[in-house]
């Protein structure tokens, strides 16, 4: 049960108890793990801090990835704090709203689109190459999150599925390149899930539906869900795992047609 005992984990991406992170906090929380946090902003910094006395964690630090040097200056607070740690979660993105509605072609711009990359994928990079020097602990551990659009085309989805697939592959190139240090990288590409990421996404209780309809669990899947795969690839069960997206879907990424009743 309590495999995780003695790893450190850092986590970005929570906004509130609904985030994917939180599910995963419970869950690297409940496997033994000692946590620290990031928040994106200070309208967001009460809660974060409020959720981190949750897990007994005192150690919550400002990173806005888009911002030079903020990874940096977070990453050199909590060297202050853990010299070293084992376990790091990558799970945030944004594209601009206007632009996760209609046509490709006709919604995205120049700047949705580096943004999106920038925030989505390229931060991930940064986050690596500040943080392997100290991602020192028997096998440690990187996990970002994806989405199916990453590799299927999809409606209204759009430039956050060209930055996702951008993910996906920055995934398996930082599992080469960390490698050689026997750092992991992998993420799990989650089912649809009410997050404050899909609030205001039109039709998006459609797609929970279709989810329960048509997946082969014939459900949608929890934040506890995708927390547990966290914590699983996060430990040393897992020693033999990168590069990976793992679909914790219900299923519904196999299926080849919908079922039909
Ligand atoms: P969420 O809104 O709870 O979390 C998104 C997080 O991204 C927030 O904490 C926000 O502060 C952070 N963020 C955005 N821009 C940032 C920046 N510039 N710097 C630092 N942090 C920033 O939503 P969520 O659904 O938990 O999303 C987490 C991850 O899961 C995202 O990568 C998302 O693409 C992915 N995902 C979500 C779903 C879903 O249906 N909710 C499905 C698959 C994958
Ligand atoms: O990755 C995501 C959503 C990420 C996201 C959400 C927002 C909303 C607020 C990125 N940027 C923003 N920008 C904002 O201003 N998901 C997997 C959830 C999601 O979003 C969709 C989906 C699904 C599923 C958008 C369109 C279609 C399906």
């Amino acid at each position: 049960m309590k495999n995780l005992a003695g790893k450190k984990a850092l986590i970005l991406g929570i906004a509130s108890n609904r985030s994917i992170a939180w599910g995963i906090s419970e869950s690297l929380k409940n496997h033994g793990a000692e946590l620290a946090f990031t928040y994106q902003n200070e309208k967001l910094k009460e809660r974060v801090e409020k959720l981190a006395g949750e897990c007994g964690s005192d150690i919550v630090l400002p990173c806005d990835v888009s911002v030079d040097g903020s990874i940096n200056q977070m990453l050199e607070k909590l060297s202050g704090r853990w010299s070293e740690f084992d376990i790091l979660i990558h799970s945030l993105a944004f594209a601009p709203k206007e632009e996760l509605e209609g046509n490709y072609i006709e919604k995205t711009s120049k700047d949705g689109f580096i943004q999106a990359h920038s925030i989505s994928s390229y931060s991930l990079l940064e986050l690596c190459q500040e943080a392997q020097p100290m991602l020192k602990g028997t096998n440690p551990s990187v996990i970002s999150l994806s989405y199916l659009g990453a590799v299927r085309g999809m409606p209204n989805y759009n430039v956050m599925g060209v930055a996702k697939a951008s993910l996906e592959a920055n995934v398996r190139y930082l599992a080469y390149a960390m490698g050689e240090n026997n750092i992991r990288v992998n993420c799990i590409s989650a089912g649809p899930i009410k997050t404050l990421a899909a609030a205001g996404i039109s039709d998006f209780r459609k797609m929970l539906d279709h989810v329960e309809k048509n997946s082969p669990l014939k459900r949608n899947v929890t934040i506890q869900q995708v927390g547990d795969t966290a914590s699983f690839l996060a430990s040393d069960g897992a020693s033999g795992i990168t590069g990976q997206t793992i679909y914790v879907d219900s299923g519904f990424n196999i299926i080849g047609m919908p079922s039909i009743d």
